[in-house]
């Protein structure tokens, strides 16, 4: 059987049900985290469980458990899934009321629901690269909160997909921003630049383990705003994200970044990256769910 996590209870997942009425279902009214899972271990939960907080913060929502206690939860779960490699799921909405845009009063608790999906590394990928295409940023402008409302990434991804493509870069006018579920990044006379976290981005939780791990190594970083023009002449891209860890990217509409394989840098970076998931996960040898 697969278990989930609703409201502080772990149980068939077939039979965790929310109602109709639920704010994330009619609004979108809430927040999520994606946490990665490797040898049955969450890498970076600290992280992903203070930005779940932040979030959910940031829109009025008051979380029912305690970082603490979710972090114990998640545990549970993983362990009754037997979860090895995969994605813990887990989100929060302001709760079930009648569908009004206001805020509910009263007693109204927010639904909070977890569940495990197995995936393996994309190992694939992660050696040979990716193609991304160029779209506007048509989100809103709080994209540092971990919002359910997902739309305008949906759409870049969608077209992403439609033309042969792992990712969206998506950018405002000439500024880039981020990818439609990832960070962006560009390497530059040997430096590292990607762009500063403000409302403008998610702070992935990927791309500051990856600015650590440059800082510790002595890899210059930059974290600015760059432009589409700065990108086309780029001599390395990757991108970045929990699932997608430090991506490759070699082409984008259609054109190759440098001669078209992933760079030296990016591969320095991923390596640096997998000894950081290792000293949290142990080591990474069979890559299986
Ligand atoms: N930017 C956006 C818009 C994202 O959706 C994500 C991750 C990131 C950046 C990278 O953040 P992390 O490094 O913290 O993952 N999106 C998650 C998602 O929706 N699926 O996988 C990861």
């Amino acid at each position: 059987m697969e278990y989930a996590l609703l409201n502080g209870e772990i149980i068939d997942r077939s039979q965790a049900k929310v109602d109709v009425e639920d704010r994330g279902y009619q609004f979108g009214d809430g927040v999520y985290e994606v946490i990665r899972v490797y040898n049955g271990k969450m890498f970076t939960l600290t992280e992903h469980l203070k930005r779940f907080a932040d979030s959910a913060k940031s829109i009025g929502i008051s979380l029912p458990f305690t970082s603490l206690r979710l972090a114990e939860m998640l545990e549970e779960l993983l362990l009754k899934n037997n979860l090895q490699t995969g994605n813990i799921y887990m989100q929060v909405t302001r709760g079930t009321a009648p569908r009004n845009h206001l805020f509910p009063t009263g007693n109204v608790t927010p639904t909070l629901t977890a569940y495990t999906i197995k995936g393996v590394r994309p190992l694939e990928n992660l050696k040979s690269g990716v193609k991304a295409i160029l779209t506007e940023d048509i989100r809103w402008l709080r994209c540092d909160i971990k919002s359910l409302n997902l739309l305008g990434n949906l759409l870049a991804k969608q077209k992403a997909s439609e033309q042969g493509c792992f990712e969206a870069i998506q950018h405002r006018g000439q500024d880039v921003t981020e990818g439609s579920s990832s960070n962006i990044f560009m390497v530059k006379n040997g430096t590292v630049i990607t762009h500063e976290s403000n409302h403008l981005i998610l702070k992935g939780i990927t791309k500051d383990v990856i600015l650590n791990v440059c800082n510790k190594n002595n890899i210059p970083v930059q974290e600015r705003t760059f432009s589409l023009a700065e990108l086309e002449e780029a001599e390395e891209v990757f991108l970045s994200s929990t699932t997608a860890e430090v991506m490759p990217v070699i082409e984008i509409d259609g054109k190759k970044i440098r001669s078209g394989i992933p760079g030296p840098l990016t591969q320095k970076l991923q390596d640096l990256f997998e000894k950081e998931i290792e000293k949290q996960c142990g080591a990474l040898v069979d890559n299986v769910m």
